[in-house]
């Protein structure tokens, strides 16, 4: 024990408390140089002015930090893994995107920019949403870093999200028709999991068999398993190209 008088106000860190909450307690950078340095970098994106319906995922990324009180002393080895990957890797948290609510396009561009400088320097971005329009910003950042030869796509999601925007589709329904037409991502290389409900229907799932996308819907994922799923999904992936974008949309595990 320290002779120092104990500090009534400073503690060990827990999320309910502090005034600085960061991803698992991970340190907080605000330089590009420590942002370099790290294996992976955790990045907030609160909007949600791309959302159809649901608004309120603007709070999405400090809610995930408050969501567990961990203390960051003590081990956290996954049940699975057997590893603690807070040990293994080096992980920051470098905050929120500087974003302006209402000014979407201006938020995809700083999070396109934020993911870019980490791919640049081999750190692995990993963004806490805002709403699933962050997927334009984040194959922007991919197609800007690896071409669209140099990278494929996972996508935990209910919905496609290839809608298109002259159809009346909302932002965050449109990213991965958008990057196939504008030349940035493949559809060969994209691999979705977990498509239920009424949309996409039939005219566009053909339109994407006819790029070459491949799924797997709900019912099937029930059927075989979702390891057997996941399995055929990598598999695809690191056929693809060496590095993957993996997103999760929350509503494949929600009702909505
Ligand atoms: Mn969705």
């Amino acid at each position: 024990m320290s002779d120092a008088p104990r500090d009534p106000v400073h503690g060990s860190y827990h999320a309910f408390y502090g005034v600085v909450r960061t991803f698992c307690g991970v340190p907080l950078v605000t330089s590009r140089a420590d942002v370099a340095a790290a294996d992976a970098v955790v990045i907030g994106a609160p909007f949600d002015e791309g959302v159809s319906y649901r608004p309120g995922t603007r709070f999405g990324p400090q809610a995930v930090r408050t969501a567990e009180d961990i203390n960051v002393t003590g081990d956290r080895p996954s049940m699975h893994a057997g590893i603690d990957p807070l040990k293994e890797l080096s992980i920051v948290d470098w905050g929120d995107i500087d974003v302006i609510a209402s000014d979407l396009p201006r938020s995809h561009a700083l999070l396109t920019e934020a993911a870019g400088a980490a791919l640049a320097t081999d750190t692995v971005p990993v963004v806490i949403g805002g709403d699933h329009s962050l997927s334009h910003a984040m194959l922007a950042a991919m197609h800007g870093q690896f071409g669209a030869d140099g990278y494929s796509v996972i996508h935990f999601d209910t919905h496609a999200d290839t809608g298109e925007a002259e159809d009346g589709e909302p932002p965050h329904g449109t990213p991965f028709r958008a990057a196939i037409e504008r030349g940035q991502l493949k559809g060969t290389n994209i691999f979705q999991i977990g498509l239920r409900g009424t949309w996409p229907g039939p005219k566009l799932f053909q339109w994407m068999r006819e790029q070459g996308m491949q799924w797997a819907t709900m019912d099937e994922v029930i059927d075989r398993g979702i390891a057997d799923v996941v399995r055929e999904a990598i598999d695809v992936a690191r056929q693809a190209a060496p590095k993957t974008y993996l997103t999760v949309d929350i509503d494949v595990l929600d009702p909505a």
